[in-house]
């Protein structure tokens, strides 16, 4: 790899065309695709600041695709952790990281990271994110040894343990990463987990070894990233479901924990149609959903989000699936506190899910967000607050 400085792509944000799902790449003058992990297991290991308990086996299992553990004893005064070369060759965009729970030691476990890049190995390493893993309050659980991960860019593995977080607007391209912990649980442990995901978007492969400069990233320029394309004075209008009294809908995007609560009306999805009250057009990116105060079995645990240009027009589907806590319902938000995220990530002093929508590039009006399965299908709905992430114009 000749490069010998980190390149900007412009413009700078998410979306893109580009399939999330296929294996292949390519569309126009587009080269990469998003993968679930940038770190293929072939690629080159080496721990940092601890000492792997089997040298090169061990560091290789940070990598595997199985929840085969690494496990590394803290030495010198670096941060442990690892510094991996994708065996690929590929210039690459880190958008989110995954650790998975090992087996064995909740004393062990990661609580914060540092995730950075660099173009080639002579060159400084540049900071990409870092802070603390959602799973810092509490031990999460544990993934037995040797299990197959089977995770996608859009979510890890459901039938896992793991905890992640996000650099949705990281758009600089780098070949080599250095993963470290500056934290574990216990800070006398030693530092284990069993795999890595450096879910992100990887630029088509040159045999020149000199990665594409055209727009990889083509978005409108010229969008405000935003935490929530609905403002407070937005119009809801219940869909499939009618609302326990008429103020509950607002308290959808009324960016605190106070809950909406929705009975429903088969054979339609309950959900609610929202209008923002900017009048602006908006590429939505990303859907959080808050938990609410008291009731399990009302989460929405899958949901389903269109968008269209008028009142007139047809809704359009951006994403639909199910929601990331589906399988292990969160902890309660009380009511009525405000809601502090940023566009880059959700208040992660409250319980929250989130999905994401990185092949939406299209510029909407108004939403229809349904949530066509509830924990207990026999409940009614009930979340604390939805935000639509995304640019608006
Ligand atoms: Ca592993
Ligand atoms: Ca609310």
């Amino acid at each position: 790899m000749s490069l010998t400085a980190t390149f900007f792509l412009q413009p700078t944000a998410k979306p893109t065309p580009v399939s999330t799902t296929g294996s292949t790449t390519g569309i126009g003058n587009l080269l990469g695709e998003y993968v679930n992990t940038i770190l293929d297991a072939d690629s080159t290991i080496v721990d940092v600041g601890c000492t792997a308990d089997q040298t090169a086996v061990s560091n290789q299992r940070a990598i595997d695709r199985t929840t085969e553990k690494f496990a590394c004893f803290k030495s010198g005064t670096e941060n442990p952790g690892v510094i991996v070369t994708p065996s690929h060759g590929q210039m690459s965009i880190v958008k989110k990281l995954r650790v998975y729970a090992h087996n064995n030691c909740p004393g062990c476990d990661a609580v914060r990271y540092v995730v950075e890049g660099r173009p080639d190995a002579s060159a400084g390493w540049n900071m990409i994110g870092q802070g603390d893993l959602p799973w810092l309050p509490a031990h999460a659980g544990s993934n037995a040894r040797g299990l197959t991960v089977s995770s996608t860019y859009e979510s890890g593995d459901t039938n896992l343990v793991y905890t992640e977080v996000f650099f949705p607007r990281n758009d600089v391209a780098y070949f080599e990463y250095r993963l470290t912990f500056p934290q574990t649980r216990d800070p006398a442990s030693y530092l284990q987990f069993s795999e890595l995901d450096l879910p992100g978007f990887l630029i088509g492969s040159d045999p020149t070894g000199s990665p594409t400069l055209s727009p990889v990233v083509p978005t409108p320029s010229g969008g405000t990233p935003v935490n929530n394309i609905f403002d407070m004075a937005s119009v809801g209008v219940t869909v499939g479901c009618t609302a326990s009294y008429d103020g509950t809908k607002g308290k959808v995007f009324d960016h605190t924990t106070s809950k909406f609560l929705c009975f429903k009306l088969a054979p339609e999805l309950p959900g609610i149609d929202v209008t923002p009250s900017h009048g602006k057009m908006s590429i939505a990116q990303s859907l959080r959903v808050y938990s609410h105060n008291n009731c399990p079995n009302c989460d929405a645990v899958a949901y389903k989000v269109q968008e269209r240009v008028d009142s007139t027009s047809p809704w359009v589907l951006i994403g639909e699936g199910d929601l990331p806590w589906k399988d292990v319902a969160p902890g309660r938000n009380s009511q009525g506190i405000a809601i502090a995220s940023t566009f880059e990530s959700a208040d992660t002093a409250l319980q929250f899910t989130e999905v994401f929508f990185p092949s939406n590039s299209e510029k909407y009006l108004e939403y229809r967000l349904q949530f066509p399965e509830t924990r207990d299908p026999n409940s009614y709905l009930q979340l604390a607050e939805v935000e639509l992430v995304g640019l608006v114009f």
